[in-house]
């Protein structure tokens, strides 16, 4: 190996980490990797589960082509209760479309991450995201401020790639078993028709990938966010798995049996004070 050849090859090998820096996002990464923010779903953070769904409207496989039919897979049932690692135990939203589901036991505000959106891709990168939007009385609903830095010179098609840290508060950032997470305290102050502490409803709305402005989708900042695009199967669209929630409002029966051993503590100290 001559002098010249190795410095070629150091300048190469410089220039490639680089590239690889400036290539990679600023927010989290991958599930088991250093500082990802992932849930797994079996995590002894989780308070529950969505209890039921509200409405359910899928969109078409494929936006640019509405006569190819609407998506059909798996059931709004799917996406109640536990998610897991089994990725045909979804529902499947199509183009643009929504799931609404509820907790029986709203979802609060409380310190770093709230709820958690699970998703089934197969792989850290076979990523399809959906934007989600939370309500405290079932009419209106807010959106987490989504980020895509994806580029879009070129469409990421149906089973193209995208790299995690290049997003941020999109559900499927993250491959099966392992959650999105979503912190209310982000819309805390968007509107007074949201009461972060009682949250029992949230949407999932899947993201049009599509780099034509005419059918893409935005994110909080008005790019388009680039996302595997068309995906015309039954399949299609963003494929829900479940919602955790992380924090909850305590059930109305905890507080009165709390307020009953108060009582009965009170009045207990009363009579012994009485007898002295
Ligand atoms: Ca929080
Ligand atoms: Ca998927
Ligand atoms: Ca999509």
């Amino acid at each position: 190996m001559n002098e010249r050849y190795l410095c070629a090859r150091i300048l190469i090998i410089a220039s490639y980490g680089v590239m690889s820096m400036s290539l990679a996002g600023p927010f989290a990464p991958a599930a088991g990797q250093p500082s990802s923010t992932a849930i797994p779903f079996d995590s002894p953070a989780i308070a529950g589960w969505a209890d039921s769904v509200v409405s359910l409207t899928r969109g078409p496989i494929n936006i640019a082509n509405p006569g190819l039919g609407v998506a059909s897979f798996g059931t709004g049932a799917n996406a109640l209760g536990p998610a897991g690692t089994d990725t045909t135990k979804v529902v499947s939203l199509g183009d643009g479309g929504a799931i609404t589901l509820q907790f029986q036991k709203p979802i609060r505000d409380d310190a770093g991450a709230d709820l958690a959106v699970y998703e089934n891709g197969f792989a850290d990168n076979f990523i399809e995201l959906a934007f989600v939007e939370v309500s405290s009385n079932g009419i209106d609903f807010f959106r987490f401020p989504a980020v895509s830095l994806t580029p879009t010179v070129a469409q990421v098609g149906a089973f193209g790639s995208l790299d995690p840290t290049d997003l941020d508060n999109l559900a499927g950032k993250y491959r099966v078993g392992f959650g999105t997470p979503f912190d209310l305290s982000t819309l805390a102050n968007v509107s007074p028709l949201l009461d972060v502490f009682n949250v029992p409803f949230v949407r999932i709305v899947d993201v049009v990938g599509s780099v034509n402005p005419s059918f893409g989708t935005t994110d909080s900042q008005g790019r388009l966010i680039n996302d595997p695009f068309p995906t015309a199967f039954a399949s299609g669209g963003f494929d829900l798995d479940g919602v955790a929630a992380l924090h909850v409002v305590p059930e109305a029966g905890t507080f009165a049996f709390s307020a009953l051993v108060m009582g009965f503590a009170a009045a207990l100290s009363l009579r012994r004070a009485i007898r002295r």
